[in-house]
């Protein structure tokens, strides 16, 4: 009993020291146990049914699980208050169970039309426009533009209402189809993300632009106002903390200076900047635990499956030397672990965007652009918090240029395999399936890398010459193997199976893939001591699994 208390505790040593060095994250390259990949329907709506069926045949013949479809409240409740048309998305939970596939739906309570890559527009349904003032009910910007494209995060009592109503009527006109909805995902901002509408190209934003803050409408000014009165309790003690001479509550304000509130380094260094980047940052975080709880009321007895959120890529400016972060600042991001302590907090799955994208622009003027950087710092914050997370490509895929189309997967595969991902769905489905449904050239490309069935492999590696102190591991060809031992991918690890007398670890990796791999020896001080002599082994992984013994 002693023995195995001793090797638990070494065991938790090791563990503990290898994960510092790897941003929190497990450990081992890995595909997740249960992964899926699923493939995002096109933002219009189908009009030929007979394609569209042998479009998702071909999804589900190449091992695709499922298809993500928004589903549009301007769509569903346009006619009027509580008066419900499901009748096109029946048809169309219909044509999906028949094709043999699950069914991921996106209760989309914003607006189709406005946003990078958007094709459709399908506005809010209109009659939601007279139940408050505009005031309450859109977002201001500081420059003044209304943003409609979501009702805006201060209009609680409406969303309260409107969104209970929506979702429930979802759960009885769905229920009858609980078998193939998966997962279900709520909106909880613009283009369904959590976050404030900033870079609107309605508002005249053009990227890579800081976008701006939406915090005018006098609802907003009067609730920061509150906010600032709760802390402080007399201005007194709010000008000692911002170093101002304000006379009057109605001089607590939003930010009123522009690109100044970052150049002139507030938004960084000053009680102000921090308390109203925090407040502007919590009542999203409000808004998502309102739009959540509905969710869970609604859906979780009837379809017993996750639900699931979505919070922006926003990867430009994120090194700008004069305004780090500012357009994640502007559209609310202010403190990633504080959103994902909601998300957790509010029980929901988290997806994430961007991950084919890479840090090529990082220190190019104007964009600053850090996308890779920024998926890692999420996917460990994740990985810290116990949240699942799902990953999602921001642009679609499609290239004559075949080397660049794998570039781009391979990118995604290496967040997902080496960042504990466990599901990604593509952008989009016209973009692997031709109209009469036969595959595109990217359908290859993408279910080879990405489209995968994990399967459990048993690895043993005998007589290894190793020393003490010294681990073995595995690595090879592909992200779920850490691409060759790459610095951006982590290998297979083993540790030392006494009876047996060698070296064993149990990984999860594709079936029915073609495999490069070798074995290394690795140094207590993590670095890599010696390569397996000789040819790599070479594998086609089974179907099912298995082990794999390599003889050093
Ligand atoms: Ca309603």
């Amino acid at each position: 009993m002693k023995k195995i208390i001793n090797r638990i505790v070494i065991g938790l040593l090791i563990i503990g020291f290898v994960s510092n060095s790897f941003y929190h994250m497990s450990t081992s390259a890995d595909i997740s146990s249960d992964y899926e990949p699923y493939v995002m329907a096109p933002l219009t709506k189908i009009t030929d049914w007979s394609s569209f069926t042998n479009q998702l045949e071909t999804l589900k013949e190449n091992g695709v699980h499922a298809i993500t479809t928004d589903v549009w409240w301007g769509d569903v409740e346009s006619e009027a208050n509580n008066q419900f048309d499901w009748s096109y998305y029946k048809q169309y939970a219909e044509v999906v169970k028949d094709a043999g596939l699950k069914w991921v739906p996106i209760l989309s309570t914003h607006q189709c039309g406005g946003n990078v890559g958007d094709d459709c527009n399908i506005p809010l349904p209109d009659w939601i426009w007279n139940l408050d003032s505009h005031d309450t009910l859109t977002q201001k910007s500081e420059t003044g533009y209304i943003n409609k494209e979501t009702l805006s995060p201060w209009a609680n009592q409406i969303i309260e209402t409107q969104y209970q109503e929506l979702y429930q009527s979802f759960a009885q006109h769905f229920s009858q189809y609980k078998e193939t909805i998966d997962k279900i995902y709520i909106s909880t901002g613009p283009a369904g993300e959590l976050r404030y509408s900033s870079y609107a190209s309605s508002d005249n934003w053009n990227y890579p632009e800081r976008g701006k803050f939406q915090a005018y409408s006098d609802i907003a000014k009067q609730d920061f106002r509150e906010s600032m009165k709760q802390k402080y309790d007399n201005l007194s003690q709010l000008n000692t903390a911002w170093e101002t001479n304000l006379t009057s509550w109605n001089q607590v304000s939003p930010p009123t200076d522009g690109n100044q509130f970052f150049t002139s380094g507030a938004a960084y260094q000053s009680t102000y900047g921090d308390d109203f980047l925090t407040w502007y940052q919590h009542v999203l975080t409000n808004h998502l635990s309102l739009v959540a709880d509905i969710a869970h009321s609604n859906f979780d007895d009837v379809f017993h499956v996750p639900i699931g959120a979505k919070i922006a890529g926003i990867h430009w400016k994120m090194n700008d030397p004069q305004m780090p972060h500012a357009a994640e600042y502007s559209a609310g991001y202010y403190n990633y672990s504080q959103i994902l302590d909601q998300f957790k907090a509010s029980d929901l799955q988290l997806t994430f965007t961007a991950l084919e994208m890479d840090n090529s622009n990082a220190e190019t003027s104007p964009y600053y652009s850090e996308p890779k950087t920024l998926v890692t710092q999420i996917a460990s914050l994740a990985a810290d918090k116990k949240i699942t997370i799902n990953g999602e490509n921001a642009l679609a895929i499609s290239s004559n240029d075949a080397n660049y189309s794998i570039s781009r997967y391979q990118n995604i595969a290496q967040h997902l395999f080496n960042e504990d991902f466990k599901g990604f769905t593509l952008l989009r489905l016209q973009n692997i399936v031709h109209e009469n449904g036969s595959p595109t050239n990217e359908m290859n490309r993408f279910i080879n890398i990405l489209g995968v069935t994990p399967i459990q492999v048993n690895f043993i590696v005998k007589n290894a010459p190793t020393s003490y102190g010294d681990t073995v591991h595995l690595t090879g060809n592909r992200w779920e193997m850490g691409k060759w031992n790459s610095p951006n991918g982590q290998n297979i690890k083993l540790s030392w199976d006494s009876s047996n007398q060698d070296w064993r670890g149990s990984a999860y990796i594709a079936a029915d893939r073609y495999y490069e791999m070798k074995a290394i020896i690795v140094g207590a001080n993590g670095e890599i001591k010696q390569w397996e002599p000789g040819a790599n082994h070479t594998w086609a992984s089974p179907h099912h699994s298995t082990n794999y013994t390599i003889e050093w």
